[in-house]
């Protein structure tokens, strides 16, 4: 039989009793070198031990809420042939690598953060981003202040996140913030300054992040290699309206879809104070980050929710969602394989796209549009444009102008569902007209955003959405980008097909699919003429949007594209 490998905990800094709040192993899986066996969460950081070792896991050693330390057993691992050679060689467990693959760097003592030593300064104090390594593009993924807060001494600032740590920046003075000086997404390292503080009394006590967090922080990506368009939010999430985290948040709790719950530690605490599992959370953060506020609205929606069924009868009828465990199939049984992991948009729009899939009672409606005409006309106009130079018209950017006309007059489509603080459900209707677009990368599906579309022109559009295409292409686009879409139109009338039912964007309502424009013969009352026909498939929320009016939707449509002029009716 061959030897056990066991994976520990690496050097973790000074910890010695940080919980397990998170098990992703069990025995009998198989992992790979790399893989998340467990997360750990101090009270200012989170962090996944990865393993060290390839093979199949024998023994877990860990429970949920055990304390651990350096050195601690986390698993032990049949390990797959040569990998195992390479990573623990049979006289050495693999402590050693497992601390490397954490550790990189020496683990860095904290140091004071640039709020001065000296104590009780009235004048205004920039807070900085203290020692987290040597890691310098450390992205901002939540800000917990802004202008005219008051902060006391280690109240957490923004939280930062690498690919393997999550980590509060504490403030290291107290006082009343006068300025923000980062925003959601910017990249900072040691030495940014976060907030300014006015009438601030700095303890002299220098704010750091915990060595474990900062060490982990300044690990190189191990794992996938995270995308250059790997910080933008879930392609399938564009940013909530303030109201939308209720949206879902209202309704019955789901189980959870999958996959690890993302929630900086102060989140953590604050659901643990208030016994909530974080994996029935709707997140609405970037990245399917789960914030403050969505936890809030969670308890909300239970406190005020009605009694629920009784289980059985819930059970007998599938309610709930009696779902099987997803099949665990040893494919390389059947023949050769070979295992890909998913990009991290891949596998952020999954989790997305699954909870749209369960949550959404979604009805398809086809539509055909003649777009004759239309087509003709935009091409007579891009070839006057070739002479100017100008932006080439897409039918995407035609699709676009017509959809805001149809959304203007039926306004239930450019709207969310929402939970009102009685735990009400409500529809929040915007009067503002932002149109998210599918685009199709080479890492995966992301939805940039053509803001305020009902006041750009055709050409505008056209030109703003072909740019905002080449930035997903090249996963330049910011997290900005990609928020506050009404409407989604996801157009695969470059590559063909006839119609398709695309999975609405929540917390949309509706999400337009196109396919390619083909000839075809239409009756005109004496004989066939050839037009040519634009297949339109829209879905559709059922709770907010009946056949009908699905109908009256696409037809309309329909009607704007084959005669362009309504639009500017
Ligand atoms: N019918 C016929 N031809 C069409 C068409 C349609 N509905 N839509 C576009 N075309 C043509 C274009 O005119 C262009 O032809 P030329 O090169 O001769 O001018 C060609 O197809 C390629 O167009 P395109 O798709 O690259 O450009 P676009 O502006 O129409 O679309 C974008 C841009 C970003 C929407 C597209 O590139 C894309 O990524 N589509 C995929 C979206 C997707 O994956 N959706 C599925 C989501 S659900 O899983």
């Amino acid at each position: 039989m061959s030897q056990l490998i066991e994976v520990k905990v690496p050097d973790i800094g000074d910890f010695d009793a940080v919980p397990v709040i998170d098990l992703f192993v069990k025995e009998g899986d198989s992992i790979k070198v790399d893989d998340a066996i467990c997360t750990l969460e101090s009270d200012k950081a989170t962090m996944d031990v990865p393993s060290t070792v390839a093979g199949v896991v024998k023994e877990v050693r860990v429970k949920l809420g055990d304390k651990v330390a350096e050195g601690t057993v986390l698993i032990k691992v049949e390990a797959a042939g040569a990998a195992a050679a390479a990573a623990a060689p049979a006289s050495a467990p693999a402590a050693a690598p497992a601390a490397a693959a954490l550790v990189p760097v020496p683990v860095p003592v904290p140091v004071p953060a640039a709020a001065p030593a000296t104590p009780a300064t009235a004048g205004p104090i920039e807070v900085k981003v203290p020692d987290i390594g040597d890691f310098s593009e450390v992205p901002v993924i939540e800000i917990f202040v802004k202008p005219g807060d008051t902060v006391k001494v280690d109240d957490a600032l923004v939280t930062l996140e690498s690919d393997k740590a999550t980590m509060d920046v504490p403030s290291s003075a107290a006082g009343v913030v006068k300025e923000v000086k980062v925003k959601l997404g910017d990249k900072v390292a040691e030495g940014t300054v976060i907030v300014v503080l006015e009438g601030a009394a700095s303890t002299g006590v220098p704010a750091s992040v915990p060595a474990a967090a900062a060490a982990a922080a300044a690990a190189p990506a191990a794992r996938a290699p995270a995308a250059p368009a790997a910080p933008a939010a879930a392609p399938a999430a564009p940013a909530a309206a303030p109201a939308a985290p209720a949206a879902t948040q209202g309704l019955p709790p789901v189980p959870p879809l999958g996959g690890k719950v993302h929630a900086s530690p102060a989140v953590r605490a604050y659901a643990r104070e208030l016994g909530v599992d974080l994996n029935q959370v709707k997140p609405s953060g970037p990245n399917g980050r789960i914030l403050k506020e969505d936890v809030t609205a969670f308890v909300k929606a239970v406190i005020t929710a009605p009694p629920a069924a009784a289980p059985a009868a819930g059970a007998a009828l599938g309610g709930g969602l009696d779902l099987l465990p997803w099949p665990k199939v040893d494919f390389s049984r059947f023949g050769e394989i070979e295992v890909q992991p998913l990009s991290r948009i891949k596998k952020i729009s999954g989790q997305n796209l699954s909870r749209n899939w369960v949550m959404i009672p979604a009805v398809t409606y086809h539509e055909d549009a003649d777009i004759t005409d239309l087509e003709a006309f935009r091409v007579q106009l891009n070839k006057e444009n070739e002479k100017g130079g100008g932006a080439k018209l897409t039918m995407l950017a035609f699709l676009v102008k017509a959809s805001v006309k149809a959304l203007q007059k039926f306004p239930e489509f450019n709207a969310s569902l929402a939970t009102a603080e009685n735990g009400e459900m409500s529809l929040v209707l915007k009067k503002y007209f932002n149109i998210g677009f599918a685009a199709d990368t080479p890492n995966g599906l992301v939805v940039p955003v053509i803001k305020n579309a009902d006041k750009k022109s055709v050409f505008e559009i056209a030109q703003e959405s072909g740019e905002l295409a080449r930035q997903a292409r090249d996963g330049k686009l910011k997290p900005a980008d990609m928020q506050g879409a009404c409407f989604t139109i996801s157009s695969l009338g470059g590559i063909g097909g006839t119609y398709f039912a695309p999975i609405v964007n929540a917390p949309e309502v509706a999400i337009l699919g196109v396919n390619k424009s083909t000839m075809k013969p239409v009756w005109d009352g004496k004989a066939f003429q050839p037009r040519l026909i634009l297949p339109l498939s829209l879905t559709a929320d059922h709770r907010v949007i009946d056949g009908a009016l699905a109908t009256r939707f696409n037809v309309y449509l329909a009607q704007l594209l084959a005669d362009f002029r309504r639009v500017a009716l």
